[in-house]
């Protein structure tokens, strides 16, 4: 019999699914493993070729622990609230739970077919009610929670209450807002209800408060900062303006610290812990007030550099600074006016990518300097951010670039304070700048200047040290139909939760996909969705990231109605042993996730701080892509006309993406393109030669991108087992590398030889029970090592061609011998689990029982060599090479050395003074 790959796929496919081979149970009697794949977005689009590498590597990763003898937990779910589904119903008004579950059955069936190794009765779906309600539920639990920094975690939200009515907001060390009051036991017991809730909100871990958002009003919804690009929305391009909006927040910024601190006990890859630093963004400095008399206030500035101080020579707010309104004159009102109206069309991150223009305006009000008195001009600038610090800065020219080019700028005053380029720097380096211009510390060296002025702030009560982070609360919501519900309802305009018992908060059925008609959310929608029949719900839903920043505690224990997860389960499971997925998430979910962990944790829910140990990003898989030119009006807006590639300079475009199934040697089907998308049906061309030619390039393969390649292709032809190898032969998994096909052949004219090991000429299985000799043990526990250290370090591809070595050996020694056929197949297991099933099971063995076999022992002593081939030397030159045993010993290797007629001829009938023999090295002959 050929080695047929479809017929045996198939019924190895169906017997692990019949047979429930990698159902997993809480067994004590193994060590635990947990291994995790980052859980896909079912789209439209099914998986294509780049998806399943970091799959394909988890899962042999994961059925090698089970040959080492792990208890393994390899699951798999789907991330299914999201963004495409819903623009899909909007488009056709098919429900995004229909579309959700046809691409769910989709990728089932694509993720079978690749033999992953899943335990499918632990599946999840964050769309499914039976998980939602614990997303609301976990979400619950961070409304009624604060951070109470005195003892470093999160808490019910009852101790804070207890604390109000025993003792006001004195002595509370919370993480919250900024705006808190301050208040004694009896005023908090006089306050009405609403106050109460209002003032609580300010503390809750999950709170509503005014944010500037990026709104976009043709999607419909808030975007991230990640999801706009160049001032358009990542999907579709459409603007983007900045707006104030009531906003579900969530304080992850009360466990920076943490999130900061946890990086250096995870093994994760360096450029990630790296982006993570830099996004939670730790500064040490100083906050520093400048009190402003006609106000009866201070302006807080937060400054890196306090021994600038004394180069302050003005102050500058972001032009959404509170007091700006206050402080401006009646003068510079209208240019105030102006320069407010303009920032407000750029974004954040345009504000902080342009370094070189300088823009201001002068409010018309001093402030005085906290040490000096003296009077400070304050102006509004938009280089200052309004969400980061407090929102002001002291400028410094002679010290902070930005500042000197404002005070050139404006013709402000630049004050010398350091004889030295670099005073900070230099400080580290132990050179000794000295401070000029700077009263009491003219002279001092940095630390002594930060130290003395820190002291001097602390007694005028104008400043304090204080460490600022970078990173912000995330916004935890959308204006989108489909996502969780938030379990809130409002009364007089504040927000209370439902109750437990009342969870899952169903989605309610909506007649169309879209804001209404005032602007409010789809949910707005929903006919008769009232608490209790009288309070609104929140109309918001959960941002995508909601359901999976816990996913990982819900595979523990699935089905749990109880709990997220039970106690036993957790404690069991605790946390992800290796976790593979995309570095697209480096900053969002594995940010979010860490942060739910040590939220649960704090609860008392778990005991693991860090949810993830070890993460390997997998390099991506490219995709060649093609694109048409779409023509842009003279107001930037996208037209119905598309331009050929060589006449695209011709006109305003901007490239879009198209799918490479309807481009061919990268000429466009222009009818097939009319129908692509709804919005092209009446697309019109400009072409070249009578044809539509499209532009290309290697990039992420992707269904954004319409470059995909299908896995199912490569299966039909080749068999999965072929594509397993292959996607690990293509290179390391941490590397990115561009899909080829070419090789593919090679890999599996592999599996046809492994197979044709077990066969005879006339196909017939053959198998022999002799022993095997040396060499045929050689080779097999060169690969039974081989293939450990590299799933051990994750380096799966070498093993690949290793597995081909390997298998050219025992062809050219004729090796039939089940002794070292049936080790083989258990360590090609993991990388190929269908034929080995197959080959094993012809072996006599019990069906599926390869998955639970032990990984063979390897045996140094077949790798040593038994021969070695003596260099001999006669009086230290050496003349020729004689092949020995390598156990003789050296009265034996004399007497044969001796006797060899070719060492006579080289002594030439000389007397042998001495023979000096080295065991496995030389043989020296003195005459
Ligand atoms: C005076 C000074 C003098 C500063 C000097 C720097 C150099 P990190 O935390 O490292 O990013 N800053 C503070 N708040 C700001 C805001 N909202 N928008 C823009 N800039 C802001 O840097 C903190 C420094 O950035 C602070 O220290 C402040 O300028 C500025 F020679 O204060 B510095």
């Amino acid at each position: 019999m050929d080695y047929s790959h479809k017929s045996i796929e198939q019924k190895w496919q169906k017997f692990w699914a019949d047979n429930q081979t990698f159902k997993t149970s809480e067994s004590t009697e193994k060590p635990k493993y947990y291994v995790l794949d980052m859980f896909p977005y079912p789209s439209g689009a099914g998986l294509h070729v780049g998806h399943p590498l970091g799959y394909i590597a988890s899962d042999i990763f994961s059925r090698y622990k089970r040959l080492k003898g792990y208890n393994v937990l390899h699951p798999m779910g789907y991330d299914s609230f999201g963004l495409p589904a819903e623009q899909y119903a909007i488009q056709t008004g098919q429900h995004p739970a229909i579309t959700t579950e046809t691409n769910i059955n989709r990728y089932r069936e694509q993720l079978d077919n690749i033999g992953f190794s899943y335990d499918w009765s632990r599946e999840v779906r964050t769309s499914d009610p039976a998980y939602y309600r614990w997303t609301q539920w976990i979400f619950m639990q961070l409304f009624n929670a604060w951070y109470n920094k005195d003892v470093d975690k999160a808490e019910s939200i009852e101790t804070l209450i207890a604390k109000f009515e025993t003792s006001g907001s004195q002595g509370i060390n919370a993480e919250c807002d900024d705006d808190i009051l301050t208040f004694s036991a009896e005023e908090w017991k006089s306050f009405s209800e609403e106050q109460q809730q209002r003032e609580i909100l300010k503390y809750r871990l999950a709170y509503l408060r005014e944010s500037t958002v990026n709104w976009c009003a043709a999607l419909g919804t808030v975007l991230a900062n990640d999801e706009v690009i160049n001032g358009v929305s990542e999907r579709g391009g459409y603007p983007v303006e900045q707006k104030k909006m009531m906003q579900w927040s969530m304080r992850i910024t009360a466990y920076a610290d943490r999130l900061l601190r946890g990086l250096d006990t995870v093994d994760w890859p360096e450029p990630l812990i790296e982006m993570q630093r830099n996004w939670i963004g730790k500064s040490v400095g100083a906050s520093v007030k400048f009190p402003v008399p006609q106000l009866d206030t201070d302006i807080e500035v937060f400054t890196t550099r306090v021994d600038t101080i004394f180069g302050v020579s003005f102050i500058v707010l972001a032009p959404e600074h509170e007091l700006v309104s206050a402080l401006t004159t009646e003068d510079q009102k209208s240019e105030i006016e102006s320069y407010i109206d303009k920032t407000s069309k750029k974004s954040e991150l345009d504000r902080m990518a342009d370094t070189k223009t300088v823009s201001g305006a002068f409010t018309g009000s001093y402030a005085k300097h906290p040490i000096t008195g003296k009077d400070v001009q304050i102006w509004i600038a938009d280089y200052v951010l309004a969400g980061y610090g407090t929102g002001a800065v002291m400028a410094v020219p002679s010290g902070d670039q930005r500042d000197y080019l404002f005070a050139k700028h404006f013709n402000l005053p630049i004050i010398p304070i350091s004889d030295s380029q670099n005073i900070e720097e230099e400080a580290d380096a132990n050179k000794d700048g000295r401070y000029i211009n700077s009263g009491f510390i003219n002279g001092m060296t940095y630390q002594e200047a930060v130290a003395a002025l820190i002291a001097k702030l602390e007694e005028l009560k104008l400043g304090k040290a204080k460490i600022n982070f970078r990173m912000r609360d995330a916004i935890f919501g959308r204006q989108r139909y489909w996502g969780e519900p938030v379990p809130v309802y409002f009364k007089n305009g504040l927000p209370y939760l439902i109750k437990e018992e009342e969870l899952p908060l169903l989605l309610p059925e909506v007649d169309k996909y879209l804001p209404t008609e005032t602007g409010e959310p789809p949910l707005g929608r929903a006919e008769n969705w009232k608490y209790q029949d009288q309070y609104e719900y929140e109309l918001s839903t959960m941002p995508g990231w909601a359901g999976s920043s816990w996913y990982w505690f819900r595979y523990m224990d699935p089905q749990n109605a109880e709990s997220f997860a039970s106690k036993e389960a957790v404690d069991y499971w605790k946390a992800v042993d290796l976790y593979i997925g995309g570095s697209e998430h480096a900053t969002g979910h594995l940010l979010y996730s860490r942060f739910w962990n040590k939220f649960l944790k704090d609860l008392g829910f778990h005991n693991e701080e860090e949810p993830f140990k070890k993460l390997i990003n997998q390099g991506m898989i490219q995709g060649r892509s093609n694109f048409v030119y779409r023509v842009l009006d003279e107001e930037g807006r996208g037209t119905n006309k598309f331009v050929s590639f060589g006449l695209r300079d011709q006109y305003n475009t901007i490239p879009l993406h198209v799918d490479v199934n309807i481009v061919y040697n990268d000429v466009l089907d222009t009818e097939k393109f009319k129908s692509f998308r709804p919005d092209f049906a009446d697309a019109e061309f400009v072409l070249e030669d009578g044809k539509y030619i499209c532009g290309t390039e290697v990039e992420k393969m992707s269904k954004s991108k319409f470059n995909v390649v299908n896995p199912d292709d490569i299966i039909a032809n080749f068999g999965a087992d072929t594509l397993r190898l292959y996607e690990m032969f293509l290179g390391p998994l941490e590397q990115a590398k561009p899909w080829n096909t070419n090789g593919i052949e090679g890999v599996y004219k592999f599996l046809r030889k492994v197979w044709r090991l077990f066969h005879d000429a006339g196909g017939n299985f053959n198998v022999s029970d002799e022993e095997p000799t040396k060499a045929e043990y050689k080779a097999l526990h060169k690969i039974i090592k081989k293939v450990e250290d590299d799933i051990e370090r994750f380096a799966f591809n070498t093993s690949v061609s290793a597995f081909m070595i390997c298998v050219n050996e025992l062809t050219d020694l004729k090796c039939n011998k089940r002794k070292i056929l049936q080790d083989l197949i258990i360590v090609l297991e993991p990388y190929a689990p269908h034929i080995t099933e197959e080959l094993w099971s012809l072996l006599g063995n019990e069906a599926g029982a390869i998955s639970y076999a032990a990984y063979p022992k390897f045996n140094p002593d077949y790798l040593i060599e038994s021969v070695f081939a003596y260099p001999v030397s006669v009086n230290g030159k050496m003349k020729m090479n004689l092949p020995l045993a390598l156990d003789l010993d050296a009265k034996a290797v004399e007497e044969i050395v001796l006797a060899n007629a070719d060492v006579q001829r080289y002594l030439d009938g000389k007397a042998v003074k001495k023979l000096i023999f080295v065991k496995g090295k030389i043989i020296n002959i003195v005459v």
